[in-house]
This record gives structure tokens, C-alpha cells and sequence, in this order.
């Protein structure tokens, strides 16, 4: 069998137990830890420019290395100056708002795409020097969509597949970048390109039809010039048992046993996502308020446990969301706190996994409402954790990938405050059989969109597709 060659941004942190508070490096790193294989991606370090050659590149130049059981880890550095451009600028202030529809925040700046190509042509040059013949080449997201252009310019003639862990926006709104065609053009030069669901496979196909000029082949692919563009949708999983058990061993935590003890039969309401805009904390904690007003039956009766590890603080949105959500914060506790009761339990750090599942075991309401989400696999490990004799409700929001699949959810609008802070009150007074049926529900489907069928369908097809060894027109 062919080695998997992964390469993405980040290479998620060597030990296990290590917080990442990442869907992509939770996810690739357990698919690979099952696979072997290499991982490559930048070190996480930064050097100052007057210590690399002029435009970063250092063709042939060893990357570090370090194992992880059957896991080799390849690391590159990159200049401050790439990552203000590919990372904080391109990446992070250009596609990422795009790609999840919120084109007011998205800045672009020319000189960061030239940023972007730079080090995509960085990782190609670096990359290059570690493969074999026949290595199969898996890249993981927006931040490398220029990358098998910049392998096929220096001759490596690998399949190389891509997956994107975002959405795929309508292609209106992904025209509203000024290098759309670029892009496009990029993502088509992979062998095969995986989505999370239908929804962006087929606004990916919309894109490439109005903007392009692709066509549809009689066998469903599209057409770009001379090349078939393959597609096709792969929702990434959680592996549930594994999961479970953690959040069953860690249920005699000290910490946990501790907290337990001070909600004093309250029902813990609980989300966790890095602390980003797209996730929809603003509304949610809006709704929260409202739940509040609302049912003051249930207040004292009820916590909820925002936990929000900070993420890119040197982006100017990410510092303006959290200043917003500190305010947020503090308000409707001074509004409702009592001196025995605060409503609001806000923490800006992340946890160890092996906290994390047993609080997910805790809570009677799991709430994921992004306001849009590749697929998000909190709200999977959260029903995952659960008890299934008495188990806790997801209320999900329905632009999260993961709402397509989880259908025992609470379905939320996460622009409707109103509607959430009404499902606040269905899920803490559903009754039990209910709750039961929904997480078994959800479990089937868990079960057989696994992080092992995510891996094995998307190399499969990987496999069977033929390596295109030009661009795309
Ligand atoms: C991207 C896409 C897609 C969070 N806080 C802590 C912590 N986490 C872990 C969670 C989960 C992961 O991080 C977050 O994954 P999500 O999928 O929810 O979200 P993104 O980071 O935005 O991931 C997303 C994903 O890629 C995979 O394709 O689902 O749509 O945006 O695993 O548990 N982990 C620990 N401490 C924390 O405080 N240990």
C-alpha cells in the first residue's frame, strides 16, 4: 500500500492528552494515527526576516522531524513577514470570513496573496524533497489551495487529494474576492477535491459552471478545459467509543467530581468552540439572556458553561469579538447573578480532552449554533460522550455541516434568538424516552460516518482517480 503524505497548516502537537483546540488537527491526527504515514506542515515558529533568504524560499533545507508512533511529523518555518501575509492576512482576514459567508469582515490586500503563493510554493519545495514515487498526497484546507499547482510547476507527478474542512460558500459570495479565479483554478489542478457535504460540493460545482466555464461530463464530473474535475462529499466523524469512555474515566476527576458538586443538581448547559466569530457566541449568549427572561422558573434551576480557548488574538476581529463577548458576559451576570447562583460560567482557556468529555457527560444541553460550520465536531463528540440510558440534547444549528447527518437535534437558527432561547426550554423538559430515541438516533448515524469511513472513502477515491499531471486551463 501506497505511504499518506498529509499536509496541512499546522501539524497538531506530538502528545497525546495535548490541547488542541482544532477540528482539523483533532481529526487528521487521529485518522493518521491509524494509517501511518508522514505529516507536514509548518512549525508554528516564525523567524525573523534578516535570517532567511530574500523570498523565503529555502528549496532543499531539512525540515524538522519527530515521531508520533506510526506518525512522522515534518515541520517547515516560516519568515514573520509569511505569516502576516499567508497566515494572518490571505488565510485568515481574506478567506476564512468568505468561506463562512461573512464577507463584511473579510479584508484583501494584494500583497498578501502574493504572501499565500509564496508559501504555498514553500511547502511545495519543501514537501517535494521527502516523497516517493508512489505516496499518496492528502492537503487539508483553504489555507493550501495553490498547493498542487505549485507541486505540478516543480514536477511532482503523485496524486495529490484535497479536503476542504470549511464551507464552500455560494459562488457569489466566493467571487467576491478579487483572486477567485486563481483559486478556482488551483483547487481544480487536485486529482480529487472532498467536502464536507452536498451543500458545498454543489456550490463548488455552481462556482466552477458560472464562473469558469466548467461543464458537466456525462459521468457527473465537471470539466475545466481538458481536465476532469473530480468531486466528492466526505463528512469528517469522531470515532464515539473511544469517546465515551473518556468521558466515563474521567467522570472521577477531581476537578470534575468538584464541579460536579457545585452545580448542586442545577442542569449545565455547555458549548465549546475556539473563540471565533463564525461560531455564533454572540446570539447565543443573547439567547441565553432571553431563556432567562423569559422562563424565570428556570433560573437558579440552570449554568451555562461557555468554554471559548482564544484563538488568531492577532486579527482585529477576533480581538473585537472578544472584547464584545467579555462585555456580553459580565452584563447578564450582573443583570441575573444571585449570591449563591452565577447564570453564566464564561472561561477563555482551553481544557485536556480528558476534561472535556466528562463535562460534555455532565450537561443536559449540548448547544452548537455556528453561524455557519464546515461540519463541527463538537456537537458530535458531545453525543458521543453522552449516557445512553439518560442521555443530554443537542441543539444544533442548522448551517452546521453536522446538521445534515445529526438528525436527533434540536434544529436551531442561530439568527433567531428567540427560537434558541425557546429550544433552551423544549431541551431541559424533554422527557426521557424522547431524549433517548433522538441520541440513538444520532449514534447510527455517528457510527457509520466514522472518522475511519472519512479516511478510507476519500483515500479510496483518491486511489482510483488517475494523477492529472497539468494545471488546470
Ligand atoms: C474546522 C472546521 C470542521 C475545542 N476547545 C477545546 C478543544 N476543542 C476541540 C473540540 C473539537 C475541535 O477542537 C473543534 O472542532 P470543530 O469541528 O468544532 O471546529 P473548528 O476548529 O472550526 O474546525 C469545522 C473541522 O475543521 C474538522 O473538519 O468540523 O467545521 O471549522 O475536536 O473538542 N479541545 C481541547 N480543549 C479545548 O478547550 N482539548
Amino acid at each position: 500500500m501506497s505511504r499518506l503524505v498529509v499536509v496541512s497548516n499546522r501539524v497538531a502537537p506530538i502528545h497525546e492528552g495535548e490541547a488542541t483546540a482544532g477540528g482539523l488537527a483533532a481529526g487528521v491526527m487521529d485518522a493518521l494515527r491509524q494509517s501511518g504515514g508522514l505529516w507536514f506542515g509548518w512549525s508554528g515558529r516564525t523567524l525573523p526576516q534578516s535570517v532567511v533568504p530574500p523570498d523565503s524560499l529555502t528549496p532543499g533545507s531539512p525540515p524538522a522531524v519527530a515521531c508520533s508512533g506510526p506518525v512522522t511529523l515534518y515541520t517547515t518555518d516560516l519568515t514573520q513577514r509569511d505569516y502576516d501575509e499567508y497566515y494572518k492576512g490571505f488565510s485568515n482576514s481574506t478567506l476564512w470570513p468568505t468561506m463562512h459567508y461573512q464577507i463584511s469582515l473579510a479584508r484583501f490586500e494584494h500583497q498578501d496573496y502574493l504572501g499565500y503563493q509564496r508559501v504555498n510554493r514553500h511547502f511545495a519545495v519543501s514537501l517535494a524533497a521527502l516523497l516517493k514515487e508512489d505516496d499518496v498526497i492528502w492537503v487539508h484546507d483553504y489555507h493550501l489551495m495553490l498547493l498542487a499547482t505549485a507541486l505540478r510547476e516543480i514536477g511532482v507527478r503523485n496524486r495529490i487529494g484535497f479536503f476542504l474542512h470549511v464551507p464552500f460558500p455560494a459562488s457569489s459570495v466566493f467571487s467576491t474576492i478579487p483572486v477567485h479565479a486563481e483559486l478556482g483554478r488551483g483547487l481544480a489542478t487536485f486529482d480529487l477535491i472532498g467536502f464536507q457535504t452536498e451543500g458545498d460540493q454543489r456550490a463548488f460545482s455552481n462556482y466552477m459552471r458560472e464562473e469558469l466555464q466548467a461543464e458537466t461530463c456525462p459521468e457527473g464530473h465537471l470539466q475545466l478545459g481538458h481536465r476532469v474535475v473530480r468531486t466528492g462529499v466526505y463528512p469528517i466523524g469522531v470515532e464515539a467509543d473511544p469517546l465515551r469512555a473518556e468521558a466515563i474515566r474521567g467522570r472521577d476527576d477531581p476537578a470534575i467530581c468538584d464541579y460536579k458538586g457545585r452545580l448542586d443538581q442545577r442542569a449545565l448547559i455547555m458549548s465549546v468552540e475556539r473563540l471565533d466569530y463564525s461560531k455564533g457566541l454572540r446570539q447565543r449568549f443573547s439567547a441565553f439572556e432571553r431563556f432567562l427572561v423569559q422562563c424565570p422558573e428556570w433560573r437558579r434551576q440552570v449554568e451555562y458553561l461557555q468554554i471559548a480557548p482564544p484563538s488568531r488574538s492577532d486579527v482585529e476581529a477576533y480581538q473585537t469579538i472578544r472584547r464584545e463577548l467579555e462585555g456580553e458576559a459580565g452584563r447578564i451576570n450582573g443583570r441575573f447573578a444571585e449570591l449563591d447562583w452565577t447564570p453564566l460560567r464564561y472561561l477563555n482557556r482551553s481544557f485536556p480532552r480528558d476534561q472535556l468529555m466528562p463535562l460534555y457527560a455532565l450537561a443536559a444541553v449540548g448547544l452548537v449554533t455556528p453561524l455557519r460550520d464546515g461540519m463541527n465536531l463538537v456537537a458530535k463528540e458531545y453525543v458521543a460522550a453522552q449516557d445512553p440510558e439518560d442521555p443530554g440534547v443537542l441543539i444544533l444549528s442548522q448551517f452546521a455541516g453536522a446538521a445534515r447527518e445529526l438528525d436527533g437535534a434540536v434544529r436551531v437558527n442561530p439568527h433567531d434568538e428567540a427560537g434558541m432561547a425557546y429550544a433552551m426550554k423544549i431541551a431541559l423538559q424533554m422527557p426521557v424516552a424522547e431524549k433517548r430515541d433522538r441520541h440513538a438516533s444520532m449514534m447510527r448515524s455517528l457510527r457509520t460516518n466514522s472518522l475511519d469511513a472519512w479516511r478510507d472513502r476519500f483515500l479510496f477515491d483518491l486511489r482510483l482517480a488517475e494523477a492529472g499531471l497539468s494545471a488546470a486551463a
